[in-house]
């Protein structure tokens, strides 16, 4: 497995470590559709991963959302948790279908249900940052084309309107969205996602219209809730080669114009790079005039989620073509742990995007096949994970990136989309028979690290 045996049995952070600053933010993540359940109550409406997951042989073992982890009716004992393990602060999502009807009047037994668990959030002395869309659109919006229809940007700016002004003063930073480059590649292009099309132009006409909610969902945030950050999320990864040609290099290089820059380039430079349509000739959006201008309003943080590396050599065309590495080592998700991946791409940004905004790492964490013996979990492999992940991170810092905080993906173990169950991200571990939850090892260091950071006289 190549582990770094030395790194995981403790989280004990070098003195000269950002961990160490008390300003440095450090949290667990969530999303709604991945732990709340409660699927059809108070007056839910269905999402399209609802419709999505009902469809036989789109997720792993016919696995729902439908009850996940019971979060809606146990998340006073969640808040509990997460508050006795001393994070700083809560990253989740709401669930669009659980606060506006389709006709878009707001659902007030689903909003009181968020308002009630910032509120219980915010006693703890806990941080807020709540993510206005991580990936459950209403199945009525997709009945008219989902992202692919300009429209839904516009209907996401007024539920962006309706949850800025009920909860405005509960948020230390909202997100617009959640990974577009996952709703619009793994939702229009490969299909792997709700609502599970599978063509290229959808997903660059979908990121568009996603980009564009975003830019016109900044506008309404900033006049509600002045007070807070407003951001975005987006998943990053690395792309390199073992190729030796000059067309392997482009193809690395094409591998992270897709995966990075189509994303950040119209939020930080105004404009889509021409990079993706030497790769996937023929899918230009289309663009509006002032569109560009809306999607690159200036954030006040720029939320990163970094999971892996992906190696890749030409395809012998325009393209690129994925070549795992052997003898690597790899999480349960088959996913390369490159920790460096990081650390090279915050510094890389920071070189290209004059105008890159403060970030902070709102996902980072890996999944493994954690089980409970003599209750407990031993999940060394995390710790390690972990362990070096923060080390890139504190390179990238002392190289000069403006990173401020970092959530652990995720609290608990969770729905993970296609992967159902069986993929295992949490902290801490629940078993789905009973809703029991069990910190993990990890989970423990970290917060027994966390109380001596706080104690700290400094
Ligand atoms: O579980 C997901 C999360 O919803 C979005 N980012 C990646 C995680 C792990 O796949």
């Amino acid at each position: 497995m190549g582990q770094d045996s030395a790194l995981t049995t403790a989280f004990a952070p070098p003195a000269d470590s950002v961990l160490w600053r008390k300003d440095f933010l450090l949290g667990v993540a969530t999303a709604a559709y991945q732990i709340e359940g409660a699927t059809g109550e108070d007056g839910r409406l269905p999402s399209i991963w609802d419709t999505f997951s009902a469809i036989p042989g789109k997720v792993l073992h016919g696995d729902t959302g439908a009850v996940a982890c019971d979060h809606y009716h146990r998340w006073q004992q969640d808040v509990d948790l997460i508050h006795g393990l001393n994070m700083e602060a809560y990253r989740l999502s709401i669930a669009w279908p659980r606060v506006m009807d389709a006709a878009g009047n707001p659902n007030p037994k689903g909003i009181a249900f968020y308002r009630e668990l910032l509120q219980s959030l915010r006693a703890k002395g806990l941080k807020t940052f709540v993510t206005l869309y991580h990936w459950d659109l209403p199945q009525h919006l997709e009945d008219k084309g989902g992202w692919v229809n300009r429209d839904t940007a516009y209907r996401f700016a007024e539920y962006a309107d309706l949850m800025s002004r009920e909860l405005a003063g509960l948020v230390d930073a909202w997100s617009t969205l959640n990974e577009p480059w996952c709703s619009a590649m793994h939702g229009y292009g490969t299909g792997h996602h709700a609502p599970g099309k599978a063509d290229n132009k959808l997903a660059l006409q979908a990121m568009h219209h996603l980009l564009l909610g975003h830019g016109l969902a900044m506008q309404v945030l900033r006049r509600n809730d002045p007070a807070s950050l407003k951001g975005i999320v987006a998943n990053i990864g690395r792309g390199t080669t073992d190729g030796g040609t000059a067309a392997d290099r482009r193809a690395a290089e094409l591998f992270e114009i897709q995966q990075n820059n189509w994303v950040l380039d119209p939020l930080l430079k105004q404009s889509y790079p021409q990079g993706l349509f030497e790769l996937w000739p023929g899918t230009e959006p289309v663009v509006e005039e002032g569109d560009m201008a809306v999607i690159a309003a200036p954030m006040d943080y720029l939320g990163i989620n970094y999971y892996f590396r992906t190696n890749v050599r030409s395809d012998g065309a325009h393209g690129y073509t994925e070549i795992p590495l052997d003898g690597v080592e790899r999480t349960q998700m088959g996913w390369e742990v490159f920790p460096d991946g990081l650390r090279d791409l915050l510094i890389g940004f920071r070189g290209e995007y004059a105008n890159l905004p403060p970030i902070y790492i709102t996902e980072n964490g890996t999944a493994s096949d954690d089980a409970v013996q003599d209750g407990a979990v031993n999940d060394a492999q995390r710790m390690s994970f972990l362990n070096r992940h923060l080390a890139a991170v504190d390179q990238a810092v002392k190289a000069g990136v403006d990173v401020r905080g970092y959530f652990i993906w995720s609290l608990m173990d969770n729905f993970e989309w296609a992967f159902g169950y069986e993929r295992r991200f949490g902290i801490v571990h629940v078993d789905y028979a009973t809703q029991k939850r069990t910190p993990k090892r990890s989970a423990e260091l970290v917060r027994d690290f966390l109380a001596k950071r706080r104690n700290r006289q400094d």
